[in-house]
């Protein structure tokens, strides 16, 4: 019987965005799990509970042993379904079904039911924003999305998440502000209705229908905006409108689909199963796109995906830069391997990733596609990692406000 002999977390930002990686060694000289347990925002605490609760939990067990180490791990706190525990255990499942792949000399994608196709069509992001480009800020918001179209086009995109700056036009509002506002990322809601429109409009006239346009409201919205947010995008035939409600507003979600046939896209801050079954029982939703980790790991995800099928629900699963290239190996093994597969969210790596995450997926012509190597086909390199520090700094952009200086959803 092969047992777990270490269980160690490491945290890195090759592309200056803070990652989980869980290693999980055996008794097996040289046979070892990769699994990613990226909660970028509190990345510290899912390392701490991975040390001090996972590896004094699992050290011992037996690796083949997935299904029952998942359902133990996840109750053994007592409470559970919490995003850091849910992320802890999420590196050690992926890393399991790494070995598990490894011991039956398998990519992941054999051992959950075989290829039922190539590669996975991906999605990608122009916003009309960047950190890094020089020409941000010197050029017009559609001059900016433009180019970002045109790139994407050129390397053979067919979808493309359009938004108008960085979660629905941050601006400075300092002329609505009341005074003495406290600081933080302002927004106006109706602002960014009215750009979200106009932008789409300015797509659509201009590109017709070369590639299939995505919107992300990031939770951004009062729920009756929301509604009409769905009717007001439906003239431009979107693939999907995603995260129009937050979490704790999904019953709106039967108003939605009530007065508008814009398909709908939820799932990246679930991590408790409650919080999508209402939506797929009754077929609220028409893409699922839980962050894996967050739910706990593949063991879940597999799950939640077969659910799906059965209410005509697809996947997307969440695929932005705070996933490591671990994770989003996961999420195409399953890309390959689900029927009702919907599409991938493809954020891209820099070259630090591909440095310290050999075997990444690779991305041609509009597809994403993985090496044949077994388990999931990611490897770690613990050395090169260390020259990429995760910052302590904490992210400032979840601090989102109203004009009135209201905290908002972010
Ligand atoms: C997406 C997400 C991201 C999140 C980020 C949070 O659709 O990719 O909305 O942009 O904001 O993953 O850390
Ligand atoms: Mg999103």
């Amino acid at each position: 019987m092969v047992t777990i002999r270490d269980i160690k977390a490491f945290c890195t930002a090759p592309d200056n965005i803070a990652l989980v990686v869980v290693k999980v060694d055996t008794s097996e000289p040289g046979l070892y799990g990769l699994g990613c347990a990226t909660y970028t925002q509190r990345w510290k605490t899912v390392a701490d509970a991975v040390e001090n609760y996972m590896k004094p939990l699992l050290v011992g067990k037996d690796v083949s042993r997935i299904e029952d180490i998942w359902q133990m791990a996840m109750a053994s706190p007592y409470w559970r379904n919490g995003p850091i525990l849910n992320n802890a255990l999420s590196g050690v499942d992926m890393a399991l079904w790494d070995i598990k792949g490894k011991m039956a000399n398998m990519p992941l994608y054999e051992l959950l039911g075989g290829k039922v196709r190539e590669g996975a069509p991906v999605y990608r992001h122009a916003g009309a924003w960047s950190t890094t480009d020089p020409r941000y800020g010197k050029m017009t918001s559609e001059e900016m999305l433009d180019m970002q179209i045109e790139q994407f086009l050129e390397e053979g995109t067919q979808y493309i998440r359009i938004q108008n700056g960085r979660y629905g036009g941050v601006h400075e509002l300092e002329a609505m502000k009341p005074a003495g506002a406290v600081p933080g990322e302002y927004y106006d809601p109706h602002r960014y209705m009215r750009e979200t429109v106009q932008t789409i409009d300015h797509v659509r006239s201009k590109y017709g229908d070369r590639f299939e346009i995505l919107h992300d409201v990031h939770e951004r919205l009062e729920p009756i905006d929301a509604v009409r947010l769905a009717k007001d995008l439906e003239p431009y035939r979107l693939f999907y409108l995603e995260d129009c409600l937050p979490p704790e507003q999904v019953d709106w979600f039967r108003t939605i689909r009530a007065q508008s046939c814009t398909p709908l896209a939820m799932g990246e801050l679930f991590n408790n199963p409650m919080e999508w079954m209402g939506l797929i029982k009754e077929r609220l939703i028409d893409y699922i796109r839980v962050h894996i980790s967050q739910i706990g790991g593949l063991t879940p995800a597999r799950k939640l995906q077969i659910l799906c099928e059965a209410f005509g629900v697809r996947t997307a699963w969440h695929g932005p830069g705070d996933v490591s290239p671990i994770g989003h190996a996961v999420n195409v093994h399953l890309d390959l391997s689900s029927w009702n597969f919907g599409i991938q969210e493809w954020a891209g790596f820099k070259q630090g990733c591909l440095d310290v995450f050999p075997g990444c997926p690779e991305l041609k012509n509009g597809y994403v596609y993985l090496n044949d190597k077994p388990g999931i086909g990611v490897d770690f390199d613990e050395e090169a990692a260390k020259a990429f520090p995760c910052s302590e700094k904490l992210p400032t952009w979840t601090n989102a406000r109203r004009p009135d200086g209201t905290f908002a959803r972010p």
